[in-house]
């Protein structure tokens, strides 16, 4: 089990993991950390966990995980008014993570627009943003990212998209020196995102993604909007050309026409 102590020893952070829950098992840390007390949900809690029983993707989809081979997690961050621009949240965190993987493992990674990272086209990690609200005002932005480390099989559902840093490199990983990098960078991340200074992610993310200049279809909601993907807004949407004219997607499933 990764415990606490060891993973505090290692985080060389400002805000990220001065404090940590470190759970066998939980319904999922995204909920954990939605349905935490204020008072022990301070800015920068961390939540791990070995086994999720309701791991969540977006739009209420599953996240499975075999129990001890990977890292499930969630950051709780109460930034009020210290984030402008939240739309680029996603792609700064997924930016963040690539590059960890990517320097730790020599591993080529593919960000895929809003928030998968893929090795060899296959999805090594996702990430479910989401927050809660007081007064219209945010409350608690909770970041939960799964990343596939040392698990070997998947079920069948997803054993054709889904990898994990085993597979791709044959190598049994240290899970806490792992979670300790992706944290101690995504606390930079989070530093240079409150002082307007997150291009550098931005940029990094971009070079990361396949999708610039193709085809696309984005499936957003009930609406399947196929076009040429062109560029990321300042605020994080993606921008389109359908029929001649741009269009801004905020969320959505992209796939690549061949
Ligand atoms: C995501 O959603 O990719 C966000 C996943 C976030 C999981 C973390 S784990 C810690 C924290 N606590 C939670 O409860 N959640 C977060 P989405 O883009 O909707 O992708 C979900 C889809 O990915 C599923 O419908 C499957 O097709 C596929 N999938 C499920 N488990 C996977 C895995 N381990 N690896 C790769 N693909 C997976």
């Amino acid at each position: 089990m990764i415990k606490s102590e060891q993973i505090s020893k290692l985080l060389n952070t400002q805000v990220i993991g001065k404090n940590i829950f470190s759970f066998e098992e939980i319904n999922s840390t995204n909920t954990f950390a939605k349905t935490l007390d204020k008072k022990f949900a301070n800015h920068g809690t961390l939540i791990i966990a070995e086994k999720q029983t309701k791991g969540r993707g977006r739009f209420e989809r599953k996240w499975e995980s075999e129990e001890g081979k990977n890292l499930l997690f969630s950051i709780i961050l109460q930034p009020g008014q210290e984030i402008q621009n939240i739309g680029i949240l996603p792609l700064c965190t997924g930016s963040a993570i690539a590059e960890v993987i990517e320097k730790s493992f020599s591993l080529k990674t593919e960000c895929k627009w809003p928030n998968d990272i893929l090795i060899n086209g296959k999805k090594v990690c996702g990430i479910l943003i989401e927050s809660t609200y007081i007064e219209n005002k945010i409350e608690k932005l909770i970041i939960g990212i799964g990343i596939n480390v040392n698990q070997e099989i998947f079920p069948d559902e997803i054993a054709d998209t889904a990898t994990s840093l085993k597979k791709e490199t044959g190598l049994n990983i240290n899970r806490t020196g792992l979670l300790a990098e992706v944290i101690n960078n995504l606390d930079i991340m989070y530093q240079k995102l409150i002082i307007n200074e997150a291009d550098y992610f931005i940029e990094s993310w971009k070079a990361k993604s396949s999708i610039f200049g193709k085809i696309i279809s984005a499936v957003s909601g009930n609406v399947i909007h196929t076009g040429k993907a062109l560029n990321i807004d300042s605020d994080g949407a993606l921008i389109l050309e359908k029929n001649g004219k741009e269009i801004k997607l905020l969320a959505g499933d992209v796939t690549i026409h061949k």
